[in-house]
């Protein structure tokens, strides 16, 4: 037990003094005329500056409606802050939705047409999964991508809560020449997906997003998910699903490939500078199209050796797992890659086995010019450590 006179020695001496010394100035005054303390919805630090931007492949400003990237490098564990989500939504702003007038319909080969306001949905059984989604689309296109926001800022990882589709289909009763739902959301240009029932059935109306609505950018008040499936087919602003014998060719419909598994280290990554030697922890993101990561081995030397990864918890199912690997930089100048595997045998290849298996010249796997026909990219990316602590893309080196 500390008598009094060794406390007040204490308190003499180190942190002690300090905590008496006068309080840390808040982070904002209680004046209510500041739009801070007047905010009854949280507002972050003002030192917090993370923020979208516009991918390098649209001309435009983040004003007019673009794609914009997901700062992987500034998050944590495996979840997507909904303000700092991707978004994909082909040149049209969000369409301006009030809830209470939102009506879902669902027709086609189904022996009971329904309807469903919001309030009906909710009414019925809800599930919440977390998982990630991606777009097509992401992988590094010019030299100008410099940072992992630019390289593999199209996918994201959220909690999405809402009604399991198979729930709906139950309550229709789809007829038996039933095998395809079309998607439409309300948004310009009725983007639609086609997609195989037997695909869609895990998948979910969800309306709730890591615990809130659904941001408009990500289809408030409705959009469908369905977990491993290709960004495309996650149809935001959904108001209608028809079921279908065949997929219709509607002028926005792509069929996309399966997904397959990717990583990406995210801290040392592009743009950010090391203070010198000594001991890091490298952290990233694993995830899968098809499944649970099951390993991540990371290589501080180029790939001439690989080390497993920790994976931190939870490790689940087409989700972003997140991994760390403690590290002792000497200084010099080296290359950090990433290789996951997941649980259902799929490894990321290097450039140079993608070219082996379907032709075309390691240049143009790494450009996506010439295309794997059954996977999307997901080659092994590299980070250049130079021995000025800067980080730097270095896929084309
Ligand atoms: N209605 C509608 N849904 C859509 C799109 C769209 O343009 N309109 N884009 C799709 C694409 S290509 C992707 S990658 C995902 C992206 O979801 P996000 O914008 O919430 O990130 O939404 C999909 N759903
Ligand atoms: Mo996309």
């Amino acid at each position: 037990m500390t008598t009094l006179k060794g406390r007040r020695r204490f308190l003499k001496t180190g942190a002690g003094v300090s905590l008496l010394a006068g309080a840390v100035p808040v982070a904002r005054s209680h004046d209510a005329s500041d739009p801070m303390a007047r905010s009854a919805y949280g507002a972050r630090s003002t030192y917090d500056k993370s923020e979208r931007v516009s991918d390098a492949g649209s001309n435009c400003s983040f004003a007019s409606d673009c794609n914009t990237l997901t700062p992987l490098q500034d998050l944590h564990g495996i979840i997507t802050p909904p303000p700092l989500h991707f978004n994909s939504a082909h040149g049209a702003f969000p369409p301006d939705i009030n809830p209470d007038e939102f009506t879902l319909y669902i027709h086609g080969l189904v022996n009971r047409p329904l309807k469903f306001s919001l309030a009906e949905l909710k009414r019925l059984p809800f599930i919440s999964r977390i998982m990630h989604m991606e777009c097509e689309a992401n992988y590094p296109h010019t030299h100008q991508d410099t940072t992992v926001q630019h390289t593999h800022g199209k996918v994201s990882c959220s909690e999405w809560t809402g009604v399991p589709l198979s729930v709906i289909m139950e309550e229709c009763g789809v007829k038996p020449d039933g095998k395809w739902i079309i998607c439409e959301g309300m948004d310009r240009d009725r983007h639609s997906k086609s997609i195989p029932l037997s695909s869609a059935m895990d998948g979910i109306l969800a309306y709730g997003q890591n615990g809130a609505p659904l941001m408009p950018h990500q289809g408030f008040p409705l959009r469908i998910v369905i977990p491993g499936a290709g960004g495309f087919s996650n149809v935001k602003w959904l108001h209608r699903i028809k079921v279908t014998d065949e997929p219709y060719l509607t002028p926005s419909e792509r069929f996309s490939k399966p997904f397959s598994v990717k990583s990406v280290i995210t801290f040392p990554s592009g743009g950010q500078q090391l203070q010198g030697r000594g001991y890091y922890t490298i952290s990233g993101m694993a995830w899968s199209g098809h499944g649970a990561i099951k390993t991540v081995d990371v290589s501080t030397d180029g790939g001439n050796t690989w080390q497993q990864a920790k994976l931190e918890d939870p490790v689940l199912s087409k989700a972003i797992s997140r991994f760390s690997l403690k590290w002792e930089w000497d200084g010099s100048e080296t290359v950090l890659k990433s290789r996951a595997l997941d649980d259902a045998g799929n490894i990321q290849p290097t450039p140079e086995e993608v070219a082996a298996r379907i032709g075309g010249t390691v240049d143009e796997v790494k450009r996506n010019k010439v295309r794997s026909p059954d996977t999307q990219w997901n080659m092994i990316f590299p980070w250049r450590v130079k021995t000025d602590g800067s980080v730097h893309n270095d896929l084309w080196t």
